[in-house]
């Protein structure tokens, strides 16, 4: 049964919005063939049956006032996965293009991912579709404190702890945490990506990024490949992911040349400037063309200016190429650019940010293809460093929480090659990646019964 007939036997929502949630479930139920076919136990007990219905969907309506005295309306919601092996953990998206759909395939995502750690954390996620983009601060704060006046009844330390993800970075979590302090009257780790200030964890923001490089190193030095050093690397996006993961190419050596946001691709062939890119996308907010301003000698191709299927950054010739922004932003047209231009290794920042067909390129081609769900974990794993700062009323020095990152990220790589090859699919870390989260996750659903 393919994966889109096994998600409507349970859905009645609307088919469209879960387009992408089908996606993600199809590629699992595929790669698991192997596992289900070796252990009947995980078909005796309906595992992937359960696995693709949310525990729950919370969905709410958040009333706040802007800055004209206009009173807004927006959808909020947590879709809480699966709690098999931990509280429900996931990010909270704010992005007008939320919607149910969208959360339930991150949210299924992250089940696997979290299970990958080997940290206690289920899966979940959760947002809005509030677009902070040219909001004031006063009334990103406003927005924040209606979604949690509806959220607090569902959250706790011990029960479900979001974080960030697209437009929810430390400002939101800040004031989110805030207004949940205000309405419980209590003061725990409710919230992952807390400003250091107030119970967050040192290295939060750069997690997500370090790891991607972490990860990708690993998985080279394991496929005897030539590291990332002095080698051309493609980036798109321009948050948090992207420009912690560039922070990290150039801090071993790597030369990053691009940036992309929801409007256009930079294109440095000196590197990109670090500096700049901070300032103008987590300091300003602005667009990215404004990059060519301070360096006129850089390319900006504005999103229209290339083919509707593919994106300029995909074109760029690289040894590594590495998708930070969204999903679906790396088609068929963009691998087979790669391809032709030389690339040898594809590590996902972002949530499936390669369509099917992309990924079956890179497979058919012997690219090294790290998936998301491995690739990216290092977000929630010091998420769930930060969740244990909290509990024990600690702090941990920079150097504990990269250096557990790092070793987290390994264990992950090397779980990832050990599974694939254990399950006949060598080489293959996205079949790796889902037999070996899926088993995790799968043996706790067993263990704990129906
Ligand atoms: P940010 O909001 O910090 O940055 C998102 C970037 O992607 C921006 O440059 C944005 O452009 C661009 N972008 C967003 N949506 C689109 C779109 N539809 N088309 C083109 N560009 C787009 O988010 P993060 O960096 O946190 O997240 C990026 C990706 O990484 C997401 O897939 C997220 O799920 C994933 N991720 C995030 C983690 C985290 O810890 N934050 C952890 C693991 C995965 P613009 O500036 O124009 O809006
Ligand atoms: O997709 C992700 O892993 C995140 N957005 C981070 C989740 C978290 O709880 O830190």
């Amino acid at each position: 049964m393919s994966g889109i007939e096994l998600a409507k036997q349970f859905e009645n929502g609307d088919c469209a919005e879960n387009k992408v949630f089908y996606q993600a479930m199809e590629e699992v139920i595929y790669s698991i063939a192997p596992l289900l076919e070796s252990d009947p136990k995980y078909r005796q007990h309906a595992i992937l049956q359960r696995l693709v219905v949310p525990d729950r969907v919370i969905k709410f309506k958040v009333t706040w006032m802007d800055d004209n005295q206009n009173i807004q309306v927006n959808t909020g919601y947590r879709v809480q996965f699966n709690n098999a092996l931990g509280p429900y953990k996931g990010g909270l998206r704010f992005h007008p293009s939320v919607n149910e759909g969208i959360l339930k395939f991150l949210g299924f995502e992250q089940i696997f991912k979290n299970a990958l750690t080997g940290l206690p954390i289920g899966g979940g996620k959760g947002g809005s579709d509030f677009n902070p983009k040219g909001k004031s601060d006063f009334e990103v704060m406003k927005f924040c404190s209606a979604f949690m006046t509806e959220l607090h009844k569902y959250i706790g330390p011990r029960m479900d702890v979001p974080a960030g993800d697209i437009g929810v970075g430390s400002r939101e979590i800040g004031y989110l945490f805030g207004e949940y302090k205000k309405i419980t009257s209590t003061y725990e780790g409710v919230l992952t990506g807390k400003p250091f200030m107030f119970g967050g964890s040192l290295m939060r923001p750069e997690a997500t990024g370090y790891g991607v490089i972490y990860f990708t190193e690993t998985m080279l030095e394991l496929e005897g490949k030539e590291s990332l050093e002095g080698k051309i690397c493609t980036v798109s996006g321009a948050g948090n992911v992207a420009l912690h993961a560039i922070e990290k190419l150039y801090d071993i050596g790597a030369i990053p040349v691009s940036a992309t946001d929801s409007r256009g691709t930079v294109y440095d062939a000196r590197g990109v400037d670090l500096e700049l890119l901070k300032k103008l996308k987590l300091e300003r907010r602005v667009s990215l063309e404004e990059y060519v301003e301070v360096h006129p000698e850089a390319r900006y191709t504005p999103v229209e200016e290339y083919p509707e299927e593919g994106h300029a950054v995909w074109d760029i010739p690289c040894y590594a190429a590495f998708p930070c922004a969204t999903q679906n932003e790396l088609t068929g047209m963009d691998a087979q650019n790669l391809i032709a231009n030389g690339v040898e290794v594809v590590a996902e920042g972002a949530n499936m940010p390669s369509t099917p067909k992309a990924i079956n390129d890179f497979l058919s081609h012997k690219i090294c293809f790290a998936p998301a769900k491995a690739a990216n974990a290092g977000g929630v794993a010091v998420s769930e460093f930060e969740m244990a700062q909290n509990a024990a009323m600690g702090k941990w020095s920079f150097e504990k929480v990269d250096e557990k990152l790092k070793t987290t990220m390994q264990q992950i790589a090397k779980r990832v090659v050990l599974t694939a090859k254990d399950y006949g699919v060598e080489g293959n870390y996205v079949d790796g990646a889902n037999i070996a989260g899926f088993k995790r996750v799968a043996d706790a659903m067993i263990a704990e019964g129906i």
